[in-house]
């Protein structure tokens, strides 16, 4: 399970810490909810409320993802995937994150829980396509199926339910692993959150990756502070000699 701490070593910014340290480290890139208001933004309110500034909010938020690549902690996972169907295992990734890093990392079968930048779903047929259009042409964005209907970025906002499948794969993993990774992430934003404590209660081994303590780092078997892009490279190669 990653959040945005792994992605993080890419330039893209968190949502946010616990530590005043911690932010000192982000310098210029501070997370994104010490300055701005996720009930502004990041609500399916705040979009009826106003669609434009919401839409141009997640232009910006396109842009720096644009930018992106993936880092070693992304690239570490891809390779750990591949040596694992080598032989005959599996390893599923479940993200919050809706940067695509993964995927870019070459990762496959990515569980996204939140949705994704790159994606677009229209409000009045459901239509929904990955547009990768930076920045994105119009505001409010119109739907290219049925052609006046107003578009909404596919994306999961506080308060609306998950994607069906998402959680049912994510379930599935969190229930049957042998290991649980958790890195990147507050561990605050629920259902995702919840999987780890999933995961310990059937009997897997929980692994902690982050810069700081959570809410889950009582609950798991190691906790490793430390950054991903550092900290997975690290354990994957351990994992594999
Ligand atoms: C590093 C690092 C490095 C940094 N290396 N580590 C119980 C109580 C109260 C409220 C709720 C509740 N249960 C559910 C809720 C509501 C809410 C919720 O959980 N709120 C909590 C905040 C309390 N949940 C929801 O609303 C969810 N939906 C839902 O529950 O529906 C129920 C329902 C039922 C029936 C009808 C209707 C509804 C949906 C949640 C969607 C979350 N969406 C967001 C925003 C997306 C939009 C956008 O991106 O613009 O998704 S919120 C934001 O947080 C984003 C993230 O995916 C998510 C998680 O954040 P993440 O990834 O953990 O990042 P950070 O920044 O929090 O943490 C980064 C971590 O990395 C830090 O710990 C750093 O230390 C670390 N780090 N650099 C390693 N280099
Ligand atoms: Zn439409």
């Amino acid at each position: 399970m990653s959040g945005a701490g792994i992605s993080a070593e890419s330039g893209l910014a968190t949502f946010r810490t616990e530590s005043e340290d911690a932010l000192r480290e982000f310098g210029d890139n501070p997370p994104l909810w010490s300055r701005f208001d996720p009930t502004e933004l990041a609500t399916a309110d705040a979009y009826n409320r106003d669609p434009a500034m919401v839409s141009h909010w997640y232009d910006w938020r396109r842009q720096q993802g644009a930018r992106a690549t993936p880092n070693p902690g992304h690239h570490a996972l891809t390779t750990l995937q591949r040596a694992m169907r080598e032989r005959g295992d599996e390893l599923t990734i479940l993200t919050q994150n809706i940067d695509g890093l993964h995927q870019a990392a070459g990762s496959e079968g990515v569980v996204e829980l939140h949705g994704s930048l790159w994606r677009w779903r229209c409000l009045s047929c459901g239509d929904e396509r990955e547009d990768r259009e930076v920045p994105f042409a119009g505001y409010p964005p119109r739907c290219g199926a049925c052609g006046d209907g107003i578009r909404r970025p596919a994306i999961v906002w506080f308060g609306e339910v998950l994607p069906e499948d998402a959680i049912d794969a994510a379930g599935e993993a969190a229930s049957t692993c042998d290991v649980f990774l958790s890195v990147g992430t507050s561990a605050v934003v629920y259902p995702a959150a919840g999987f780890a404590e999933v995961a310990k209660a059937r009997g897997a081994r929980v692994i902690e990756v982050n810069l700081e303590p959570t809410p889950i780092s009582g609950v798991v078997d190691w906790s490793i502070r430390g950054k991903s892009g550092v900290v997975l490279p690290a354990l994957v190669e351990r994992a594999l000699a």
